[in-house]
Formats: structure tokens, C-alpha cells, sequence
């Protein structure tokens, strides 16, 4: 085999196997170059002048054709893999094992957006109370009426009597004995009253809002809760009127309506054809205040309260409440969000 022959076999080897077979013929221990190499001792010194560099250059192009040759191979099957084996980490791992998001962890997002925008931070608590956080401080003693509204659920167990939290208010007043104020804050969590119906479930999920400062007065409560109205259901012609009313955590206290008018033959929230109550709320109880250890003529505070649930239907149009915790798949295929869907504001928090 003549030399170009020896270069040709290298170029066109289709695979690494072949380049090895065609390395070893050239320079292995009976390779044509190992003999050339070889029959140098027997020419006589003018030959080996002339044939000696001649056989080394060529030892040297076919060394170099083998390492590109081998270069080219090794790539063309780095990239052969490279696109068998692409793995896009961004897909859910199977079609029909994709989960969504509940309406509920959707909305209480977009309530954490909203309200992060206005300065509040995001509080929680233990779902399991003693008496003290969720009812005597906050203004309801052993014998007022209103343990009795609440429905409430005792945890069996020695010592001191524990409840599962009637409110998510225990949360403000920890917040309230842990922190010095000015203090903005939300509570969002699940709730528990023994009461169950077409409208009520037994575990509920509530929001309250909480704002200690100097100077808190019935107007700032006002704009937050409009200001969060328009944000939420994503309109500017949302209305509210505030009714008297009574909690004891607050003094004074007020039911808050929105307007509301009819799409396509839907009761929606804004414009202004009839009143829903979505909220209640008031100025905080100056007891409540200096029940946390806080001076109530430096300290003043607004507060409201609403039903994550009942907002999740009337901003995403369910008509029944039960469906909330029955889990059945076909509910959440229609109702439930894409993980993807992450409310903010710039982006809308419905989108
Ligand atoms: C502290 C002081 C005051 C929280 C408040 C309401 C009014 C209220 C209900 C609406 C419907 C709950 O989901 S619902 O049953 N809540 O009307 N909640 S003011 O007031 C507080 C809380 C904590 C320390």
C-alpha cells in the first residue's frame, strides 16, 4: 500500500473501530510504516539521506491524519448524543401526572401579592390555641356570648384546655406581644367551627388584616380595603359601603358591602346594582391593644376579616363551597390553576 493509499484509509474511516484497524496497519509492530522504518538499517547512508526524512514526514502525516480523524469521530458522536439524550428540565415530568394548583392556595397567593404591594408582611400561627390567644385576649371572656357563636372545637388532652383556633386573630395577638409596633400585617391560614352545611364546612380558610401605628383612624381602614377590592377582582369601579356592626375585638365595628351589577347573566363584584357583604372590620379594641402590653392612647390599629373561600368563588365564579374539599380530580382539572400561573401585580394577579 502506497502512501496516499495509507492517508485515504485514514480519512474515510467511518467509525473509531476502523481508524484503530488502520492505525495498527501503519504503526503497529508489522505496520508498513514500522517496516519502512525498519529497512532504514539496511541502506546504505546516501539512501538513508534521502529515504530517511521521506519516511519520517510521512510517519508524522499519517500520526496527524489518525488524531484528527479520531477528533472528528469523537465529536460526531458527542453530538449524536447530545440529541438523543436532551432532558428539558422545564417540563413536568409526565402528561397525566401534572398537578394544578387549588383555587384556595391561588387566591391566598394573590392576597400575599396584593398586600405585600401596601406594606403588610405575611403572619402565621399555631392552628392548635390555648384559650387565651383566641378568645380572652381578644376581648372575649369565659362568659360573653360570643364563645358561643363561634362554634367552637376542644382538644381533648390533660392540662390546659386547647382549642383549634375559631379565627385566624391569635396570630395578630402574637404578632402584636412579639413585636413592637408600627405593625402591618396579614393572617391567611384555615380556621375551625363545628357547623356544616350548603355555605359552611367545618375547616375554612380565613384573612385578617392587621395595622398598629400612631394616628390610625377609620379612613385608612377605608382606602386599604378598596384599594386590596380593586386590586383582587381587577376593576376600578368597585364600590363600598360600611354598616354598623359589632365584633368585640373592635370598636367601633362595620360589615363592609360591594357593589355589585349582572354580566351575562352573573351576580359579579363591581358597579353598583345591589350590596354583598364581603368583610367585616373596625378600629382594633383599645382593651385588645392593652391586653398585648401596648399603651392604647399612643397605639391605635384598623382590622378586617373575610372568607378566602367565599372570595375564591365570587372572583372565579363557583357556585357551591363543598366542591372546595371533596378532591376530586375532574373539579381541579376545571377549576384548579397552572403552577405556573404566579400572581403579581405587574402581571395581574388573575391572569
Ligand atoms: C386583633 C384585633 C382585631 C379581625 C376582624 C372581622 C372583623 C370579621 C369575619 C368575616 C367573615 C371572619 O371569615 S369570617 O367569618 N371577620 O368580620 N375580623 S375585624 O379583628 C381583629 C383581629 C385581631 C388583634
Amino acid at each position: 500500500m502506497d502512501a496516499s493509499t495509507l492517508l485515504d484509509r485514514i480519512i474515510a474511516a467511518p467509525d473509531l473501530a476502523s481508524l484503530d484497524a488502520a492505525r495498527i496497519a501503519a504503526l503497529g509492530k508489522s505496520g508498513q510504516i514500522t517496516a519502512l522504518l525498519k529497512s532504514l538499517g539496511g541502506m546504505t547512508p546516501d539512501q538513508r539521506a534521502v529515504e530517511g526524512p521521506r519516511i519520517h514526514t510521512l510517519r508524522e502525516d499519517v500520526t496527524g491524519a489518525i488524531a484528527a480523524r479520531k477528533a472528528a469521530l469523537e465529536s460526531e458522536l458527542l453530538d449524536q448524543r447530545l440529541a438523543t439524550e436532551r432532558v428539558d428540565l422545564s417540563l413536568p415530568a409526565h402528561e397525566t401526572l401534572r398537578g394544578s394548583v387549588h383555587p384556595v392556595s391561588q387566591v391566598m397567593d394573590e392576597l400575599a401579592e396584593i398586600f405585600a404591594d401596601l406594606g403588610f408582611a405575611v403572619a402565621e400561627g399555631p392552628e392548635i390555641e390555648d384559650d387565651w390567644h383566641n378568645f380572652t385576649a381578644l376581648n372575649i371572656p369565659e362568659t360573653h356570648p360570643a364563645r358561643a357563636m363561634h362554634d367552637t372545637f376542644y382538644v381533648a388532652g390533660a392540662g390546659e384546655p386547647r382549642v383549634l383556633r375559631t379565627h385566624t386573630s391569635p396570630v395578630q395577638i402574637r404578632t402584636m406581644m412579639a413585636q413592637k409596633p408600627p405593625i402591618r400585617i396579614i393572617a391567611p391560614g384555615r380556621v375551625y367551627r363545628s357547623d356544616s352545611d350548603a355555605t359552611h364546612t367545618p375547616m375554612f380558610h380565613q384573612i385578617e388584616g392587621l395595622e398598629i401605628n400612631k394616628g390610625i383612624n377609620m379612613g385608612h381602614l377605608k382606602w386599604t380595603l378598596e384599594t386590596f377590592l380593586k386590586a383582587f377582582f381587577e376593576r376600578d369601579d368597585i364600590v363600598l359601603r360600611l354598616r354598623p356592626s359589632y365584633f368585640p375585638f373592635t370598636e367601633p365595628s362595620a360589615e363592609v358591602d360591594v357593589g355589585w351589577s349582572m354580566e351575562k347573566g352573573r351576580r359579579v363584584v363591581g358597579g353598583s346594582e345591589g350590596w354583598m357583604e364581603v368583610l367585616g372590620c373596625g378600629m382594633v379594641h383599645p382593651r385588645v391593644i392593652a391586653n398585648c402590653g401596648l399603651d392604647p392612647a399612643e397605639w391605635q390599629g384598623f382590622a378586617f376579616g373575610t372568607g378566602v373561600d367565599r372570595l375564591a368563588m365570587l372572583k372565579y365564579g363557583m357556585d357551591d363551597l363543598r366542591p372546595f374539599f371533596d378532591g376530586d380530580l375532574r373539579w381541579m382539572k376545571h377549576y384548579g390553576f397552572s403552577a405556573l400561573d404566579v400572581p403579581t401585580l405587574s402581571g395581574g394577579v388573575g391572569a
